[in-house]
Parts: structure tokens; C-alpha cells; sequence
């Protein structure tokens, strides 16, 4: 097999490979180190059938079953996500990482295309982790030992139920605080784990001030630099480390016809990144050299620089 990269930050395609042909003992190590150093890995010419799918997402784990994602009648762990004239507009439109309002949230989703259309439809993915790595020291020292709520977001729109009903409902379901700042558990990369479609609320500060921060943290994801837009064709599969990346499926083909098979395997409960007062971070590398600070960043780090020598210069202010 041979890797090809996709990006400076994130991302890589795999090629020569056959994802049937993989077993524990055969493939399966390369394949999920490749998934933490790469985040995105994108695999084209597959003819996984939805068995195979399944059979390859159990090596990772054990596969979950949505409460709000169609689900193929004879197997529940496969979603399936068919769109075409008759179906409603599909709600990927929002950053997010899969069902985080689980208290273990999954770790992987493996989805593959079978029909794709022929313009539009492509996914788009954010790594979390360089978003994390973008922000100020400042900033990260501040979010550190922060948690989150992440309850239904949209997939409320799909409780077609009077309001009493509705409330009754989202009661029995499952709601989770997560760190704001969570410890990859193979990589012990740090993440940015807030999302738009699920993150409620910062718990530990008052409402106004958690409004403006998430709102804050959730723009990262639209950073281009840390961005990568993966194009389908039906063979296409891609994993996802769902620990450490978002994305977001404009439905700009609908209502032409596009189909697609999921899996998800099972995470654990995420870890905060520290308790420690200074976050202890990997920084972005691009080949080996530590990716450059914004230029806002670099001015910012410049002025504090000068503020605080012109505090310890004696001549200051005369
Ligand atoms: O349709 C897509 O490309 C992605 C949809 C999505 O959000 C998902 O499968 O988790
Ligand atoms: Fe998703």
C-alpha cells in the first residue's frame, strides 16, 4: 500500500489497497496508526459490500447503534443515508463530530459511498486537534479544566411530537458533559472537543460569558488552513478519527440522488487534557517545522513582548 497525503495538517489517502483483505493480524495495526497520525483517511476503488463494512468496522471495536441515523432493516449497526426528490433536505450542514451527546461517544465512523451525484456532495472535515493548536497560550491555559454540555442540537427537528411530548422525550435521552480540552486517548494529542450541532453550554461560567467563548471556539472550524474537502465517487471510503476531527456535508446536490453506508465503532468516555494550569501541548508541524502563527497571532505575541519589557524598563513613561 502506498500513502499519499492530503494536506499539510491533516489527512491522506490510502492506495493498492483491498479493505476486505484486512484481519487483525493483517493490516490492521498500519491502518488504525495511520488513522491517529492522519485523522482522515480516504481509501477510493473499494467494493466493500455492507457485510465487509461491518466486518472491517469490528476490528475496531464494537459498532453502535444511532437512535436518530436511518438504519438498514436488516442490520442495525448500518446506517444508511439515502437522499434523493422524495426525501427531506438532509440536516449535515453543521460542524460536528458524531453523537457526542453520548456519554462515549464513538471513536471512528467508516463511511463509504455507493451512488454519489455528479456535482456537489462532498464532505468536508476540521481537525480539532490543530484547532486547538492555533489558539493563543493564553487561551488554552483558560480553557484548561473547562467542561461542556452537548445535548440533541437539530436532530430535535426530527422528534416530530408536540412540545410536552418533545420535552418528555429529550428527557429520557442521553445528555453528556465532556472537557473542552480533551487528551487523545492513543495519541495524547490535545483536541478542541466543542461542536455546533451538539455543544450546549461551557458549565462552569455564566451564561453571557459561555455564549461569546463556545461562540468563539466553534468559529475555529472555519479556518481554512486546518480544513480538507473530500470529494466521492461510489467505491470511496473514509474513516474518520471522530475523537479529533469535525465535519460538515453541504447538501448542495439535493435533491439529486446520493447514497451512502455507515458505520460508527464505539469510543470511550473523553479525557480532559490536563488538570495542570498550563495545557502541555503537541504543536502543528508542517514537515518537521512548526507551523507559523497567524499573522494576528504574531503581532499580538510581538506587543506582549514589548508591553511587558517596557514594565521592567526603568525609563518607562519618563
Ligand atoms: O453525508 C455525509 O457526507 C456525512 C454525513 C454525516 O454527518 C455522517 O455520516 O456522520
Ligand atoms: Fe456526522
Amino acid at each position: 500500500m502506498r500513502l499519499e497525503r492530503l494536506g499539510p495538517v491533516f489527512g491522506a489517502e490510502l492506495k493498492n489497497i483491498d479493505l476486505s483483505t484486512i484481519t487483525a493480524s493483517n493490516g490492521f495495526d498500519e491502518i488504525n496508526n495511520l488513522i491517529n497520525q492522519h485523522e482522515v483517511l480516504v481509501i477510493r476503488g473499494q467494493r466493500l459490500n455492507a457485510e465487509e463494512q461491518l466486518i472491517f468496522g469490528r476490528l475496531f471495536g464494537e459498532l453502535a447503534v444511532s437512535p436518530f441515523s436511518p438504519r438498514s432493516a436488516t442490520n442495525p449497526e448500518l446506517i444508511v443515508l439515502e437522499t434523493d426528490a422524495q426525501s427531506k433536505r438532509p440536516l449535515t450542514d453543521i460542524w460536528h463530530a458524531d453523537e457526542t451527546y453520548k456519554l462515549e461517544p464513538p471513536k471512528l465512523t467508516i463511511l463509504k459511498a455507493l451512488i454519489s451525484p455528479q456535482l456537489g456532495g462532498d464532505t468536508m472535515f476540521c481537525s480539532m486537534r490543530a484547532a486547538f493548536d492555533f489558539l493563543s497560550d493564553r487561551m488554552q491555559s483558560y480553557l484548561n479544566g473547562l467542561t461542556a454540555r452537548h445535548g440533541f442540537g437539530r436532530f430535535r427537528d426530527l422528534l416530530e411530537t408536540d412540545l410536552p411530548t418533545l420535552h418528555k422525550i429529550e428527557g429520557q435521552l442521553p445528555r453528556a458533559n465532556h472537557p473542552v480540552v480533551t487528551l487523545h486517548p492513543e495519541t495524547s494529542a490535545t483536541v478542541l472537543y466543542v461542536n455546533r450541532h451538539f455543544t450546549e453550554r461551557i458549565n462552569e461560567l455564566p451564561d453571557d460569558e459561555s455564549r461569546s467563548i463556545l461562540e468563539f471556539l466553534l468559529q475555529q472550524t472555519a479556518r481554512p488552513e486546518i480544513q480538507l474537502r473530500i470529494k466521492w465517487e461510489p467505491g470511496t471510503v473514509v474513516i474518520w478519527d471522530n475523537r479529533s476531527v469535525q465535519h460538515y456535508a453541504p447538501p448542495d446536490y439535493w435533491p439529486q440522488r446520493r447514497r451512502m453506508e455507515r458505520v460508527t465503532v464505539e469510543g470511550q468516555v473523553p479525557v480532559p487534557a490536563s488538570t495542570d494550569d498550563r495545557v502541555i501541548h503537541h504543536r502543528i508541524e508542517v514537515d518537521g517545522v512548526p507551523a507559523e502563527l497567524s499573522e494576528e497571532g504574531a503581532t499580538f505575541a510581538r506587543n506582549y513582548e514589548f508591553n511587558r519589557d517596557g514594565l521592567d524598563d526603568p525609563d518607562c513613561g519618563t
